[in-house]
């Protein structure tokens, strides 16, 4: 069996070793260890470009999902609305070079290269929960740099009350945009507060790796106390605005998906209860788990909220 030295452990892995509770858990992990190290490719495997990237006091000690069924089950209508043609479109994806134009009501507008952008906001890992709209959810060790650090450098003006996001739009590669399932380009968009809220973080990894395509590369939002679909991936602009943002799934669907979107177990989906979500890669006779407020990170974001009532704002 391959013993990994201590500078090739991602510290998910060693986060993982500490929120082992039971032996049960142990030996599973332990299983799946020894299976990859016998995989002739994998044995001698380079550590991830973010092997050692710096654990985070904002990071939940509990088990990571497995990484197979976090890069196997994706949300990417650009490519197809399909999870598993999605999957395998999105590889077809340039994501180097990158650049990000940021406009709007900013005292540093311009177009920014991604390697710019990291060289001044250095990654850490985020180990986050994270639930779909559709009542699924699983636990990402995600590896970003906060993005409210980012958006400070940046200078908004006194007028900027919204970031908008933007994801690339290019119906040659992203062939879901040939379709008019949503209105593309995909536009996401958060309050300002929200946008310099510590939890929230551009991801440009995961599990001590680059992102892989499906999963947002090179550049994605993550939002952990938000539904999945204001994580917009791919991101390419960047605006400052003074009014609300009109996102993707709002427009196509208002009644359905607010432009906060909360995770929040009392408000049901006009379609479908939010109370219960199954956990990624749990066995199908497992018990689904209970939806928390706010996905968990009540304590740290519910003040956002506490002038709005969030079975109207929802
Ligand atoms: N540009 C873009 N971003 C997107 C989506 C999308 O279709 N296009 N899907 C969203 C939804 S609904 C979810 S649940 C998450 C899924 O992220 P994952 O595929 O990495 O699990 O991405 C979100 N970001
Ligand atoms: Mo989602």
């Amino acid at each position: 069996m391959l013993i990994k030295s201590q500078t090739e452990i991602a510290s998910h892995e060693i986060t993982d070793r500490k929120v082992f509770e039971s032996r049960r858990q142990f030996i599973k992990a332990a299983t799946a260890l020894s299976a990859s190290a016998l995989l002739p490719n994998q044995a001698q495997a380079e550590p991830g470009k973010y092997a050692n990237a710096a654990a985070s006091p904002y990071s939940i000690a509990v088990g990571t999902t497995d990484r197979e069924d976090v890069i196997s089950y994706t949300n990417y209508y650009e490519f197809s609305t399909n999870k598993q043609d999605s999957t395998l479109l999105a590889k077809g994806l340039t994501t180097s070079p990158w650049s990000v134009e940021v406009l709007g009501e900013t005292e540093k507008p311009g177009v920014y290269h991604l390697e710019d952008i990291l060289k001044d906001n250095p990654v850490e890992e985020r180990i986050y929960r994270f639930r779909c709209v559709e009542a699924w959810s699983m636990v990402v060790p995600w590896i970003g740099f906060p993005l409210g650090e980012m958006l400070k450098k940046l200078k908004p003006t006194s007028k900027a009350k919204f970031v908008q996001f933007t994801t690339l739009y290019n119906p040659d590669i992203m062939v879901g945009q040939r379709s008019h399932v949503l209105e593309w380009p995909y536009v996401e968009g958060l309050r300002m507060d929200e946008a310099m809220h510590p939890l929230t973080i551009l991801a440009t990894g995961m599990y001590g790796d680059t992102l892989p395509n499906q999963n947002g590369a090179p550049l994605r939002l993550i939002v952990p106390w938000k539904y999945g679909f204001k994580s917009i991936k791919a991101i390419v602009k960047i605006e400052f605005t003074e009014t609300m943002p009109a996102t993707a799934w709002n427009k196509s669907a208002p009644g359905e998906y607010g432009f906060y979107a909360n995770v929040n177990p009392e408000v049901p989906h006009p379609r479908w209860s939010q109370g219960r979500e199954r956990v990624l890669g749990s066995s199908i006779f497992a018990p689904k788990r209970a939806t928390e407020k706010f996905n968990s990170y009540g304590e740290q974001v519910a003040g956002l909220y506490s002038a709005m009532d969030l079975t109207k704002f929802f």
